[in-house]
C-alpha cells in the first residue's frame, strides 16, 4: 500500500488460460486464505465465473489475519475529505493498482464484490475507483450501524450480536475469536449478565474499541452519522449490482439504503438492485430453494449467480447485451421472480391495514371513539426473539441464520404479546415495496420498545403441506426504541399515560398473501437478547443502567378513531 504496508493477497489464476482475463477481487477481514473460501471452484458462487475464466483475488484487509497495520470494525471514508488520507478505498485503488501490473495474462480490467463485511468493502472500494475497476456488486453491505443494520436497529442495541460479533473480530485481530460461554442456551445468560457498563472489566479488558464506541455513543451523533456509508458514498462511479435478503437477520437494510441513496444520482443508469428471499448471503450457497420451513419452490441462488456472472461478464468482458433490468425482485407468496423499471415500483396502491378490537385487523378504519389493549412488559421476563435454545450466534447448532422465518406461534400465547388477526382472503393480495407500522401506544413508564411484525397466517388445513397448517409467517417486522420517537439524535422521555404515534419503517418485501391465508399484526415490547431489555424508566444512557432502573411497565395499543393503529402496505393490483 501507498504507505508501505503489505496487505496478504492470495491470487488464484486458471494455467489453461487462451484469453487474457480480468481479475475478480474480495477484500475480507475473515482470512483470505482460511480453507474452504479461497478455491473458486468449490465456493458456490464463484464456480461457475470460475468454469468461465477469471483471476480470482482474495485479500486480508490491513490489520487482520496475515495483513499488516491496523484495524478497526467499519471506520469511515477518510479519503473523501482528505485526498492523502489511507482508508480501505485508497487500499483498494492501490491494490488494484498493484494487481494490473503485475498479475500476468490479465486484461487490464477488474471487479470487486463480497458479501456483508466483504460487501462493505465492495461498496466502498468503488468510491473513487482505480481506472481500471469497472464494476462492483455490494452484497449485504452495511448501511447504518445505529438506524438498521448489525449493531442497532432504530436505536435499539443488538445486544447478542453486537456482543459475540464485536469480540470475534477485534479481540483477537490475527484470527476470529469465538466468545468462551459457559452454557449452551444463552436466553438466561444475557438475562443475568447485569448492567452492560460491566462487560469490559468482565469479559473484553478493552480489547475490543468497537464495543466501547457502543457504550459511548448511545445516539445517533457524529460518531455514527459519520460511519454511515450515507456520509461518505454518494454516485455510483462504476457499475453497481447491489443484492440484499427480505429475511436477512444481519443486514436487512443496507442494500435497499444504499440503492435508494446512489439511485438519487445514477444519472448513466448504472445503479441495480436484487432482493431475494434470503437470509444473510444465502445466494451464495448452492440452493437456496428453502429457508427454514419455507419452500420457494426453486434453486434462486442457481438463478442469482447465473445473473451474476451475466453482470462480471458483461463489465469485464464485454460478453452479452448489458440490458440489466433496474430491479430483480424474488416474489415470496407466489415463489416468482419480478423486473421492475423503478424499485419500489410506483404502479401500486397505499392500503392501511388497521388494528381493530376483538384482536381482529381489516382495511376499514376505525369508528369507535375508545379501544385499546393493554399488556404488562417485565424486563425481568423478557420475550424470546426466536424459540429457546438460544445458541451463541455462530456456534454449533446455532439457528441464527433462519430465525426471521421461524413460525411466530411460540409467542402468539404469550400475555405480553398482542395479535390483530384478519379475515381469510379471498383473493390473493399482493404487497410491494416499502411497508410502514404507524402503532398509536401510551405506557406507565418513560421509555417503551415496540416490536411489529406483519404476519402470513396460513390456512388452518393447508393443503399444499399439512404441517405448514396454520403457520405464522413474520414477512417484515422491526423495533423502534420509544425514546427516539422525534429523533434519533436527541431522545427523549415518554411522557406516562400519553398516547404518541410510533412511526416504524419495515423495510421493503415483495410478498403475495395467498388465497385462503390471513394477515396478521402483531406487537410486544421486548425481542430478548437480541436486543437489550429497555428499562422502560428513561436514563440517559441505557448501557449505564442499574438493575434497579429496569421496571414493569403497563402498554396500551389503540385502535380508536382518534388513534388508529395500522400498517401502510403497498398493494400491486
Ligand atoms: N454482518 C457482518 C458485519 C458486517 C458489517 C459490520 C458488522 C458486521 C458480516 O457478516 O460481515
Amino acid at each position: 500500500m501507498r504507505d508501505g504496508v503489505k496487505l496478504f493477497t492470495v491470487i488464484i489464476s486458471p494455467d489453461n488460460a487462451t484469453e487474457k482475463l480480468p481479475i475478480l477481487l474480495q477484500r475480507t477481514p475473515y482470512g483470505a486464505d482460511v480453507p474452504g473460501n479461497f478455491n473458486p471452484l468449490l465456493v458456490p458462487s464463484a464456480a461457475t465465473m470460475a468454469k468461465e475464466g477469471y483471476i480470482f483475488v482474495r485479500q486480508d484487509i490491513r490489520g487482520k489475519y496475515k495483513s499488516e497495520g491496523d484495524m478497526q470494525i467499519h471506520t469511515p471514508l477518510i479519503s473523501v475529505q482528505n485526498k492523502n488520507a489511507i482508508d480501505e478505498s485508497s487500499d483498494t485503488w492501490d491494490t488494484v493498482d498493484w494487481l494490473i501490473n503485475n498479475v500476468s495474462n490479465n486484461n487490464g480490467k477488474a471487479g470487486i464484490y463480497g458479501v456483508s463485511y466483504p460487501g462493505w468493502l465492495a461498496l466502498v472500494g468503488a468510491v473513487n475507483p482505480h481506472p481500471a475497476l469497472k464494476a462492483s456488486s455490494e452484497q449485504a453491505c452495511m448501511g447504518d450501524l445505529f438506524l438498521g443494520d448489525d449493531f442497532h436497529h432504530n436505536g435499539a442495541f443488538r445486544l447478542s450480536y453486537g456482543f459475540e460479533y464485536t469480540y470475534e473480530v477485534e479481540y483477537d485481530k490475527t484470527t476470529d475469536s469465538d466468545f468462551p460461554f459457559p452454557q449452551y442456551d444463552l436466553y438466561n445468560w444475557y438475562l443475568n449478565m447485569g448492567s452492560l457498563k460491566d462487560i469490559n472489566d468482565k469479559y473484553f479488558h478493552n480489547k475490543v474499541p468497537t464495543w466501547n464506541n457502543f457504550i459511548k455513543h448511545p445516539n445517533y451523533d457524529e460518531f455514527w452519522q459519520k460511519n454511515s456509508p450515507l456520509s461518505y458514498v454518494s454516485s455510483p462511479q462504476i457499475p453497481q449490482l447491489h443484492v440484499g435478503g427480505y429475511f436477512d437477520q444481519e443486514d436487512i437494510n443496507g442494500p435497499q439504503l444504499m440503492y435508494a441513496h446512489m439511485e438519487k444520482k445514477d444519472s448513466f443508469n448504472r445503479n441495480h438492485i436484487v432482493l431475494g428471499p434470503w437470509n444473510h448471503g444465502q445466494w451464495s450457497g448452492p440452493k437456496a430453494d428453502s429457508l427454514g420451513k419455507i419452500s420457494f419452490e426453486s434453486k434462486t441462488a442457481v438463478w442469482f449467480q447465473d445473473l451474476q456472472k451475466q453482470w462480471f461478464d458483461y463489465w469485464l468482458k464485454g460478453k452479452g447485451d448489458g440490458k440489466f433490468k433496474e430491479a430483480y425482485c424474488f416474489q415470496t407468496g407466489s415463489n416468482q421472480w419480478k423486473t421492475y423499471d423503478q424499485w419500489p415500483p410506483k404502479e401500486t396502491t397505499s392500503k392501511k391495514l388497521y388494528a381493530a378490537a376483538g384482536n381482529k385487523c381489516s382495511f376499514n378504519a376505525p369508528t369507535a371513539t375508545n379501544g385499546f389493549v393493554s399488556y404488562i412488559s417485565d424486563p425481568k421476563k423478557p420475550v424470546p426473539y426466536r424459540t429457546l435454545p438460544i445458541e451463541a450466534t455462530y456456534g454449533p447448532g446455532s439457528r441464527w441464520r433462519p430465525w426471521q422465518v421461524e413460525d411466530q406461534r411460540f409467542v402468539t400465547t404469550r400475555p405480553d404479546v398482542v395479535s390483530f388477526t384478519g379475515e381469510t382472503l379471498e383473493n390473493d393480495l399482493t404487497v410491494t415495496g416499502k411497508i410502514t407500522a404507524h402503532v398509536f401506544a401510551s405506557t406507565t413508564g418513560t421509555d417503551a420498545d415496540w416490536i411489529v411484525k406483519v404476519i402470513d397466517v396460513y390456512p388452518d388445513i393447508n393443503g399444499k403441506s399439512l404441517a405448514m397448517s396454520g403457520y405464522q409467517l413474520p414477512v417484515a417486522m422491526e423495533v423502534f426504541r420509544g425514546r427516539f420517537r422525534k429523533s434519533f439524535s436527541k431522545p427523549e422521555p415518554l411522557t406516562p399515560g400519553k398516547v404518541n404515534e410510533f412511526v416504524i419503517d419495515l423495510h421493503q418485501i415483495n410478498h403475495t398473501f395467498l388465497k385462503g391465508h390471513k394477515l396478521m399484526i402483531q406487537i410486544q415490547s421486548s425481542w430478548f437478547p437480541v436486543i437489550d431489555r429497555n428499562p422502560q424508566k428513561y436514563v440517559p444512557n441505557i448501557f449505564e443502567a442499574k438493575e434497579s432502573d429496569f421496571i414493569r411497565a403497563e402498554q396500551r395499543i389503540y385502535f380508536s378513531k382518534q388513534y388508529p393503529t395500522y400498517i401502510e402496505l403497498p398493494v400491486m393490483e
